[in-house]
Order: C-alpha cells, then structure tokens, then sequence
C-alpha cells in the first residue's frame, strides 16, 4: 500500500483524497504509513516485534498511541523518546488488550537504561520492564505523565525512577517494582522506586508495592519538591538475595530524602514490613514530613526513625520492629501514635504476608488481605 501510493503520488495521477480512500479502504492504513509508522496525530501503532516496537517508540509524537501484543521484546538499544505529548494528545505505549507484555533487557549493552523517556504527557500502562543491566524504566523532566499498572523487575539498578528538575505532575499507580540489584554497586543503588535529584511539584505515588529490592523499596533522595505517597506497600528489602559477599544495600522501606534536601514530603495509609533497616525514615530530610495511619511492622531497625528532621506523625502504628517503634527528635510533632502515652496498639487480625505479592485485583487495585489489618479506623494503615 505504501509503495502503491508513493507511486501514485509521483505521477500526480491520484488526489490526496483519493490516496485516503485507497488507504481507507485497504485495512484502515492512513495515507500510506505501515503500522509502524505513527508519524500522523491520533495514530495508532500495533505492534508485534521488537524491530517494530523500537522503531514505534522512537517515532511517537503527540497523539501516537503504541499497543504491544502479548510477548517478551528484547531491544537491543534503549528505547528512548525525547518526544512531548499534549494533555489532548498524550502519548500512549500500553499492552494490546489484555495481553502480557514483558520488555526485556537482557540484550542490552553493559550499563543501558531499558526505556528513557525525557517529555512530557505520556501515559505507560500494562508493561512489564524486566532484566535491564542498568535502570528498568526513566522518565527524566517529564510533566503530565501517567504510569500506570507497571511492573519493573529484576533490573541492574533502580526498578522505576523520575528524575530531572521540571519533573511535575506525574502519576505512579499500581507499580510493582522487585527484585532489582545493582551488581557493581553491591546493591547500594537500586531502589524499587527513585524519585531522586530533581524537583517538580505535583508528583504522586499510589497502589505501589516495592520489595525484595537489593536497597530501598522508594527513595527520595535529593528531590526537592514535596512528593505524595499513599496506599503503598514496601517489604523485604536490602536482603542480601544475591549472595553478594560485599553487599551493600541500605534496606529502608521508604526512605523520604537525604542529600541535603529540607521538604516537607507527605505518606499516608503505607506499610511496611520486614525491611532490613527502619520502615519509614527522613534519612537526614530536615522537612515538615507528614505521616498520617502508616503501619510499621517487623523491620529490622526503628519502625519510624525521624531523629534529626520537623516530620510530623498522627495515628501510626508500629509493632515489632527491631530497635524500637519511632526514634523522634525535638522537633518532631508525634500525636496519636501507638508510641504515644494512652494510645493503644490494636492487634493485627493477621501476620501471614503470603498472598500479598500475589495477583492484584480489578483495574490493579491492591489484593485484597487481612494482613496487618486492625479494623481500626483511628490508626494504623488500612492496607488497601
Ligand atoms: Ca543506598
Ligand atoms: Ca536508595
């Protein structure tokens, strides 16, 4: 069709409508571009190869939207877009229907970020980023972006990372990212979630379960604006899984800062469990952090560890943790806290993690669980 067309417009024996119809009539193909094209606005591109996925991605434009039939893709050079979308013609790379997509960077040079985005209004959805040697997934300065139902697993370094100044108004729902490592760091770097060296307001995590990740479950080192995080889970970090014999992850569950940054970053109805180091830390943030109904559980260090900052915690709840339930400092506002004198701690109808990195549920809701639930509806994190 392509070939045809081009022909015809050469000789100038065919009008541009006429070339519509033609392309109209022969599958829906616009004005002779193959499916990989997506050059036109409101194009959408299916896709089936890897060859055909790099060269979707490296030709979207505002309103190009990607679909990628079930499979695993292998590309063997980042995917990489400096394109911008508009909030009218966004730009989509999602699975084709209900399809399972994995995109794999085991064929990746030593040290490639898997895919890297550096525009704005783009919306990822239903894909899984996996075996990258480096970082799984990169927006860089990205406004308006929409990440949604992500995995990013088993990556060189941090699963899933925003980054850059301009980084504002992006949404992180329903991410799983595990099991990420970096092996030539031993383990120091790679966090399941990095909102890391950049600003932007506006940026909101949600419905993200973050484990098994060789440092931090989220990390929001050096970034400077204030960042949303709620109904998350992080669990069973900064274990040394890759008989590393000179690890060094750090094992927060969520770690809100550090590197000189003072901002006041918000967690709200969060867990976390079985992490290495604290559950919760402003790791030298000095900020007004806000914590509200958040439950630390099992950790190996403090539940709540806010010695040096102005964080301010209500209705937290946390149950056997290592060193302790919160170590706060002077400045620290605490109230209705199970630490608190007079606040009791509300058991827990169950302690049996085993179904919660299980299937998520409709539209990627959490998976429903009794774990570390109360019931109360006072304190702690209600796990949904
Ligand atoms: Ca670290
Ligand atoms: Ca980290």
């Amino acid at each position: 069709m392509r070939q045809s067309i081009g022909r015809h417009r050469r000789t100038g024996t065919l009008s541009i409508a006429a070339a519509v119809a033609v392309a109209s009539g022969a599958g829906g193909v616009l004005l002779g571009l193959s499916n990989d094209g997506a050059r036109a606005a409101g194009t959408t591109v299916t896709v089936s190869s890897t060859a055909s996925l790099e060269s979707a991605f490296a030709r979207a434009t505002a309103g190009t939207t990607i679909k990628v039939r079930a499979g695993t893709y292998r590309p063997t050079r980042t995917l990489k877009s400096t394109a911008d979308g508009t909030p009218s013609a966004r730009i989509t790379l999602t699975a084709y229907g209900d399809g399972k997509v994995r995109i794999d960077g085991s064929a990746l040079p030593a040290g490639s970020w898997l895919a890297a985005i550096h525009g704005d209004h783009w919306t990822v959805s239903g894909l899984t980023f996996q075996n990258s040697p480096a970082q799984g997934f990169v927006a860089t300065s990205s406004v308006g972006g929409i990440f949604d139902n992500l995995v990013t697993a088993d990556n060189g370094d941090s699963g899933f990372t925003l980054r850059g100044d301009g980084t504002t108004g992006n949404l992180v729902r329903n991410l799983d990212s595990h099991g990420n490592y970096d092996a030539a760091n031993h383990g120091q770097n790679a966090d399941g979630i990095a909102v890391k060296f950049g600003s932007g307001t506006g940026n909101r995590i949600t419905g993200a379960r973050l484990y098994d990740n060789a440092d931090d479950g989220l990390d929001l080192w050096q970034f400077s604006s204030p960042v949303t995080v709620e109904h998350s889970w992080a669990f069973g970090n900064g274990r040394n899984r890759w008989n590393d014999s000179a690890f060094r992850g750090n094992g927060n569950g969520f770690k809100l800062g550090g590197g000189g940054a003072s901002v006041a970053h918000s967690v709200h109805d969060s867990a976390a469990w079985a992490n290495t180091l604290h559950g919760f830390t402003e790791n030298s943030n000095t900020g007004a952090i806000r914590l509200h109904r958040n439950t630390a559980y099992a950790n190996r260090a403090d539940g709540f560890y806010f010695a040096t900052g102005k964080a301010r915690l209500t209705r937290n709840l946390a149950v056997g943790n290592g060193t302790g339930k919160a170590r706060l400092g002077p400045r620290t506002v605490s109230a209705d806290d199970n630490w608190n004198s007079g606040v009791a701690t509300p058991p827990f109808r169950s302690t049996d993690a085993r179904a919660v990195d299980g299937p998520r549920g409709r539209g990627g809701a959490l998976p429903v669980t009794a774990f570390l639930t109360t019931g109360s509806t006072a304190i702690g994190s209600t796990m949904r």
